[in-house]
Order: C-alpha cells, then sequence, then structure tokens
C-alpha cells in the first residue's frame, strides 16, 4: 500500500486550501468568534509552547466549522513595547524595521500550524490606521473625565526607565524586566478605572470564564465594606480618621498607625521623635508598595502623640508604620492586636497592650500567642456591645457609629486607578497638547492619528521624561483652542493600551470612518471563545472589559463585556519544569519538528502533552509515538478503502462510541484524552479490521472527519483517497446514537468446580472482573469455602474453583 509521506501531503494541502479556502461564509451560516490572544512579535521567533495555544484554537475553531459555523478567527500584532524599544538601543535598529522583520518572520512560523487564520483581518498595533483610534479613545475619555493628570508617587522601573501600572508589578518587580520597582514622583496621565469598578465586579457573573480567574479579578478589584471612624487627637481638635473592616472590635484598638505619607506624619512629631520620625518616612519612600506589605519584619517609629478612642475615651500611641498604605482607605488605621496579625506582630514587638475583645470558643485567652481573627463568638471587655455576636455586629456598628456621630459607614475598593503614562519612545504619543492659557487640551480628533516621529536616540532619559522631549519642531506646536504657542505631550501610552480593544478591530480593520461599525460589531462580537496564558488575568483581561464598557458608554458598540467564553491554556515548558526561554538556553522550535515529523503530527503532539489547562514539560521523544500512530491511522484508511465490506454489528457499534467521546471529550476541552482516544479507538479498528478482512467505510469516514480538526492535511488526503472530491471539512462533525453503543449481550455458565450452577447475561466485552463478580453474586450463598482460582472463558464460562 501507499506509504505516509506528510511532506507531500502537507505541501499539497497548504497550496489547495489557499487556493479553495474552507472556512466561508456562504450567506447561510452563523457566525462564530474564536480568538487567540494576539502575539508580540519578539525576535526569538516561536517556540513550541506558543504553538500549543494556536493549536487549540485552531482545533475549537475547525471543530466550530464542521458544526456548520463560519468562524472569525483572526490574528494580528501587539507590537508596541519595550523589547523592540530596547533592541533599537542595542543595536540601532528603528523599531518599526525590526518589529516589521519579526512580524514577518512570526506570520511564517505561524502559518507552518496551518490554522484557518482569516490574514484579511490582520491588524497591528502600530499601523498609524490602527494606533489612530488608540488615540481617538483616548482623546473620548479624556473629554468624559476619564483621563486626567495627576503628579504623584508612582511606580517606577529604574531599569527601563519608565513609570508601571500597578498591574505591571508583580511581587515587587517589573513585570517586562524583572527589576525591583521603586517610586518616583511624576506627572502622569491616569484613567479612571475606578469608576467602573462595580460593573467590572458584578458583571463577572455573566461570563463563562474559569473560576480562577474571576476570583483573582475580584481580589484586585477588592470590595471591602466597613467604616471610617473620627479619633480625636488628645489636647487637639484636629482628628485623624481611619478606615476599617473590622468596627466591631472598636473596644481592642490600643494603638493607631499612620502610613509614614500621611499628611499629619510629621505634625505628630514631638521634639524628642522629630528625628526618628523624618528618617522613618524617607526610608519608607524608597520601598515598593508589596515590599511594604509582605515586608519579613514590622518596623515602626512612635510619633509621640496619642488619639482617644471615640467609643470609651481610651489615650491611644499614634505611630507611624509602611505596612499601612498611604493610598488604600484613608491611610490611617485603628489597631487591634489581639484580632488582626500584623497588628499583633506589631503589638508584641514593640510591647504595645493586647485586648481581646471577642471571645473564642466562648473564652478569653490567658496569654495570646497569636491573633484571633474570625469575626466569630461573643464581645467581651466591650462595654455595652458585650454578649453580642460580633458577626452581627460587624454589620451593624458602621450604622452605630454614624448615629453616634463620630464616622459612617462606608465602602472601599484596591482597585486604583490606571498609571497610563509611559516614559519611553515606541508606543502611541498621547494626543494631548499643553497650553499656557488652555491647559491640557486634546489634539482634534480630525487630526488623528498623530504620528509618532522619528528620534536620533531612542535612549530613554530617565529623567522622567520621554525620547519624544528632545524633539523640538515636534513638541512646539500651537494650541488647537487659542492659537497660542503650546507644547505637545511627550508621554506614550502603555503597551495595553492598544491590546485594550483589538478585538473590534479585528472585525472592521479597514475602516477608515469609524473605530468598528456598530452593526458589524452587533453582529459578531462578543467573542465566544478566547484563548490565552492565565498571566493576564488582571492586565490585559481587566483593561480590556473597562475599554468596552466605557466604548459601549459612548455608544461605540452594544455590548458591555468582549469575552463571553475564556480558556488558559498552561504553559509548556522546558524539562523540571522550567519555563522556555532563549536566557536559559532551552527554548524548542518547531521548525525542525514540523520537517522531520510534519505538521498534524505536531499539533497532535501539542495536544497529548497533558492536560490543556494545566502546564506540561515538553518531552521530545513523545513526539515519535504521535507519528507512529499517525502511520497506523494512514494505513487504517488506505489499506481498508476499498475492501468494500458492510459493517457489522460490532463495527457500527465501535463507530457510535468513537464519535461519542470524542465529542464529549472535545466539549469538555479534554483534549489530551481526544487524543489518546483516537489513538485507542485506532488500535481497535485495526484489530476488527484484521479479523474480519476489513472496515465498512462509514467508519472510515467518520474516524477521517473526526480527526480533521487535529491533523487536518492527512484528513483532506483520506477523504479524497477514499473517493471524495469536497474537502472533508465541508462534512458535518458526525453524530451518535446512544442506542447503538449498547454492548450485546451474552449467557455465561456460572460452575463451581466444573459444575454449572446457574446461568447469567452479562455484556459481551465485559470485563474478567466484572463477570466474575457478577457470578460470586448470582451464586449467593450457594458458594462457600476458599476460592482458590478464578476462570473466564470470554462469553462462555465462568469456574470458580473452591476448596
Ligand atoms: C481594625 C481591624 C481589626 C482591622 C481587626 C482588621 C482586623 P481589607 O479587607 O483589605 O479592606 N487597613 C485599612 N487601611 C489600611 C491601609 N491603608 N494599609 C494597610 N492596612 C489597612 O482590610 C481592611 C483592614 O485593613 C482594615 O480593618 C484595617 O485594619 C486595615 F481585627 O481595622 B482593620
Ligand atoms: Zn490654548
Amino acid at each position: 500500500s501507499v506509504p505516509y509521506n506528510h511532506k507531500e501531503i502537507e505541501k499539497k494541502w497548504r497550496l489547495n486550501w489557499e487556493k479553495k479556502p474552507v472556512n466561508v461564509q456562504d450567506g447561510s451560516k452563523k457566525e462564530y468568534y474564536c480568538l487567540d490572544m494576539f502575539p508580540y512579535p519578539s525576535g526569538s521567533g516561536l517556540h513550541v509552547g506558543h504553538w500549543r495555544g494556536y493549536v487549540i484554537s485552531d482545533v475549537w475553531s475547525r471543530y466550530k466549522m464542521l458544526n456548520g459555523y463560519h468562524v472569525i478567527h483572526p490574528m494580528g500584532w501587539d507590537a508596541f513595547g519595550l523589547p523592540a524599544e530596547n533592541y533599537a538601543i542595542k543595536m540601532g535598529v528603528h523599531p518599526r524595521v525590526s518589529t516589521a522583520e519579526n512580524v514577518a518572520n512570526i506570520k511564517r512560523q505561524i502559518k507552518e500550524i496551518s490554522a484557518v487564520y482569516d490574514w484579511d483581518l490582520e491588524v497591528n498595533t502600530t499601523d498609524p490606521n490602527y494606533y489612530k483610534w488608540t488615540q481617538w479613545i483616548f482623546v473620548k475619555m479624556f473629554k468624559e473625565g476619564l483621563a486626567y493628570q495627576k503628579e504623584m508617587p508612582i511606580n517606577w522601573c529604574p531599569s527601563c526607565k519608565t513609570g508601571l501600572a500597578n498591574e505591571e508589578v508583580v511581587n515587587g518587580k517589573c513585570e517586562r524586566c524583572g527589576a525591583e520597582v521603586t517610586k518616583k514622583n511624576l506627572n502622569q496621565w491616569m484613567l479612571k478605572i475606578t469608576k467602573y469598578a462595580d460593573r467590572l465586579l458584578n458583571d463577572l457573573d455573566k461570563l463563562d470564564w474559569p473560576e480562577k480567574v474571576k476570583k483573582m479579578q475580584t481580589d484586585w478589584i477588592g470590595k471591602s465594606y466597613g467604616a471610617e471612624v473620627d479619633f480625636k487627637l488628645e489636647n487637639s481638635d484636629e482628628k485623624i480618621t481611619v478606615y476599617t473592616t473590622r468596627p466591631d472590635t472598636l473596644y481592642g484598638a490600643t494603638f493607631m498607625v499612620l502610613a509614614p505619607e500621611h499628611e499629619m506624619a510629621k505634625k505628630l512629631a514631638t521634639a524628642e521623635t522629630e528625628k526618628a520620625v523624618e528618617e522613618y518616612i524617607t526610608m519608607a519612600a524608597n520601598k515598593s508598595s508589596v515590599d511594604r506589605l509582605q515586608g519579613k519584619e514590622k518596623t515602626g517609629v512612635f510619633t509621640g502623640s496619642y488619639a482617644i478612642n471615640p467609643l470609651n475615651g481610651a489615650k491611644v500611641p499614634i505611630w507611624l508604620s509602611d505596612y499601612v498604605l498611604a493610598d488604600y482607605g484613608t491611610g490611617a488605621i485603628m489597631c487591634v492586636p489581639a484580632h488582626d496579625d500584623r497588628d499583633f506582630e506589631f503589638a508584641t514587638k514593640f510591647n504595645i497592650p493586647i485586648i481581646q475583645v471577642i471571645a473564642k470558643d466562648g473564652k478569653e485567652i490567658e496569654n495570646m500567642t497569636e491573633a484571633y481573627t474570625d469575626a466569630v463568638g461573643t464581645m467581651i471587655n466591650s462595654g455595652d456591645w458585650n454578649g453580642m455576636e460580633s458577626a452581627v455586629l460587624k454589620k451593624e456598628a458602621p450604622h452605630i457609629i454614624e448615629e453616634k456621630g463620630f464616622g459612617k459607614a462606608t465602602v472601599n475598593y484596591k482597585l486604583r486607578d490606571w498609571v497610563f503614562s509611559r516614559q519611553r519612545y515606541w508606543g502611541e504619543p498621547i494626543p494631548i497638547i499643553h497650553c499656557p492659557d488652555c491647559g491640557a487640551v486634546p489634539v482634534p480628533e480630525e487630526e488623528l492619528p498623530l504620528l509618532l516621529p522619528e528620534v536620533d536616540s531612542y535612549q530613554p532619559t530617565g529623567t522622567g521624561e520621554s525620547p519624544l522631549a528632545d524633539i523640538e519642531e515636534w513638541v512646539n506646536t500651537t494650541c488647537p483652542c487659542c492659537g497660542k504657542p503650546a507644547k505637545r505631550e511627550t508621554n506614550t501610552m502603555p503597551q495595553w493600551a492598544g491590546s485594550s480593544w483589538y478585538f473590534l478591530r479585528y472585525v472592521d480593520n479597514k475602516n477608515d470612518k469609524e473605530l468598528v461599525n456598530k452593526q458589524k460589531a452587533h453582529d459578531l462580537l462578543p467573542v465566544d471563545m478566547y484563548i490565552g496564558g492565565v498571566e493576564h488575568a488582571v492586565l490585559h483581561l481587566l483593561y480590556s472589559r473597562f475599554y468596552t464598557k466605557f466604548l459601549y458608554d459612548i455608544g461605540v458598540v452594544d455590548f458591555e463585556e468582549p469575552f463571553a467564553k475564556l480558556f488558559n491554556q498552561g504553559m509548556i515548558t522546558g524539562k523540571n519544569g522550567i519555563k522556555m526561554s532563549k536566557s536559559k538556553g532551552n527554548v524548542v522550535s518547531p521548525d525542525d519538528l514540523v520537517r522531520d515529523y510534519g505538521c498534524d503530527s505536531l499539533r497532535i503532539y501539542e495536544l497529548f502533552v497533558g492536560p490543556p489547562e494545566l502546564d506540561s514539560e515538553w518531552d521530545e521523544r513523545g513526539i515519535d509515538g504521535v507519528y507512529r500512530f499517525i502511520n497506523r491511522f494512514w494505513h487504517l484508511v488506505e489499506d481498508n478503502k476499498d475492501c468494500g465490506i458492510a459493517a457489522t454489528k460490532e463495527m457500527e457499534k465501535t463507530r457510535h462510541k468513537l464519535v461519542y467521546d470524542i465529542t464529549t471529550r472535545l466539549e469538555g476541552f479534554s483534549l489530551n484524552t481526544v487524543v489518546s482516544g483516537f489513538m485507542e479507538y485506532n488500535n481497535k479498528l485495526l484489530e476488527i479490521a484484521k479479523k474480519e478482512g476489513g472496515i465498512d467505510k462509514e467508519t472510515l469516514e467518520t474516524m477521517t472527519i473526526l480527526i480533521a480538526p487535529f491533523a487536518p492535511h492527512i484528513a483532506e488526503e483520506l477523504w479524497e483517497r477514499l473517493g471524495h472530491e469536497n474537502s472533508v471539512f465541508d462534512n458535518k462533525w458526525p453524530e451518535y446514537d446512544k442506542a447503538k453503543m449498547v454492548d450485546d449481550e451474552v449467557k455465561v455458565a456460572v460452575q463451581i468446580n466444573g459444575k454449572t450452577k446457574t446461568v447469567i447475561e452479562v455484556a459481551a466485552d465485559i470485563s474478567k472482573d466484572d463477570v466474575i463478580a457478577k457470578a460470586k453474586e448470582a451464586l449467593g450463598d450457594k458458594l462457600s469455602g476458599n476460592i482458590i482460582k478464578e476462570i473466564y472463558v470470554p462469553k462462555k464460562i465462568v469456574n470458580l474453583v473452591v476448596k
């Protein structure tokens, strides 16, 4: 028979598909939008890890095609950002040039996957026709009061020499380069994402997303209910307001802590404490917020001043400590060491009294060794609150406090406005003109895009200004309002700007009148299935939701959520679970594997390495096994296609079970077990073929259609060899009939020591263990003594040898 030749087959079908695409809208099909997180075109190209997500989304797209959909399956480039700029600094190549080269290279590599991308829909965030709209959104936000300027200490990466958003700081380090993040006071453009906090939180309920990601967003938004409580200062009319989520513990507040940046911090110092207080404030200013929250040992300084607990008049010392953040709540807290871990640690270290106010298991603890943090138990040491349940009081206390006039019930969010300025070159210029008279004026919409000018030096200045500040003829302009000389904003946008709305542009990428045609967006969006890595859970996925809600509010689109369903694929790692990276030298390139084994084998192997939602180690040897399977599948079809055999009952049953197993596993996204299913059924069919002298054509065709989303080239080739002129993707996904899957029953004699005692009816392919269990059950108390041997003659006899 004809041997399997992946090279010839894959070349042939790629050409055929180019001439006659398989994913076309004929006017009758429903639309399905399957989206990949678009790649950053890095210089190192794609490795086998990148392939995984693209293979998953392509399998899903092709499966939807076979279910009668036309699939929107676009690809594009998230091409602004630091790496291209860093490369420019190192090699002196303009980022536009290196980006174009990288895009061409990665596009070639992506084409090797043979995914059904519609390249007509391609977008590139660095294309002026694209970033025109990124800038337009900013102008609209500015006009709606959502983009504003603020001078504040922001996260600053000393290595990238740029400010960062909170979301870009991971464990105190720069998300891009891993350098320790510090603080810098800069005038910033901010986006008021906090205005959307409640909608971003509540609408999570509408989404078919992994619970893990929803929880990460929920925690990031961090809505909490509590109270602001006013503490008067001793010997003064001034007061300090604290934010607490546990007003029930107010009687247990034995000290107060202010963030070192608190406006009162310096004022509270006395002659004796002044020096220590100032030193402490300076030290804290240089730490990142993560360091401050997760710092190993609590540090702090006593200000020398006292506040008065408004409930019981107790005098509480006021401290400064960097575990209190300036920009959360009021930047000041009341400390209840008996019921809060951090306060406990602090009080223990600085010998501050600890007063328990909630009984644990009905008791007051003699010597507390740790805080009791649950709001469970009866109030003690709490004046007229004694005897109340803390859980009830926790909810009532804000209102009691409000009535008594020393505070109010409040809601707080962890979410902060988005620091949107980057002091770097390779990004969208922020379309704002600063006029001495009119202030910040947006570039008129009809003048967009505001082109990114050429520069001689890409080097970040480190002064807090971007390299654009050096181009005088660009910076100096006139005010669109009053015509007087004015200066352009020189900061650029963060990389996330372009990726927060690209899924809208794909469906209308050539529109030069509007960002997207509303009707088109209505017809094709939201995205039905979004596939990408989990690392974007609070960055891209939160920003995109915010942008979509804003565009909904200004009437650009008529839906509020961009991604109906989300699937996060796990990473493919090198040996011992180490992330693949050029610097670690453990990158496996797909190019050689495609050459040696073919695209079909690599696609299947990408899925076979493990459950798609989990990280999996790459073991190159495994692809041999997949290649052998593909060969066996080739021979199953090729060697039996002309046998002319009619389906036996067994063949029919196997076919229905095959369709059932593959479909349910695929629907459950258990793609690795789909592959093992193919392997098992292929072996089974080969066995039947050997026994029966062939396999009926419908079964061979069914297997070929089922495998088509996974291994499209071989499926097309075998479909053709089975005598068809159309594409295998012109088929409908096969259906199964549960009634046809039922196993045939056979009569089995049950014997004890060779003598038949009874007869049972069991499924023909029952396992030995199961049939023996059934036999024992049927024998009941006819069976006695020790069984020393269990014999099963398939479909005939069970014989138990008893002593
Ligand atoms: C008294 C108290 C007693 C507290 C107790 C907790 C337990 P979430 O849920 O995160 O909102 N807090 C308030 N503002 C803070 C700031 N700027 N920096 C650091 N910590 C701050 O937590 C709110 C709780 O964290 C508040 O409730 C406050 O401590 C602290 F048994 O007040 B609590
Ligand atoms: Zn002006």
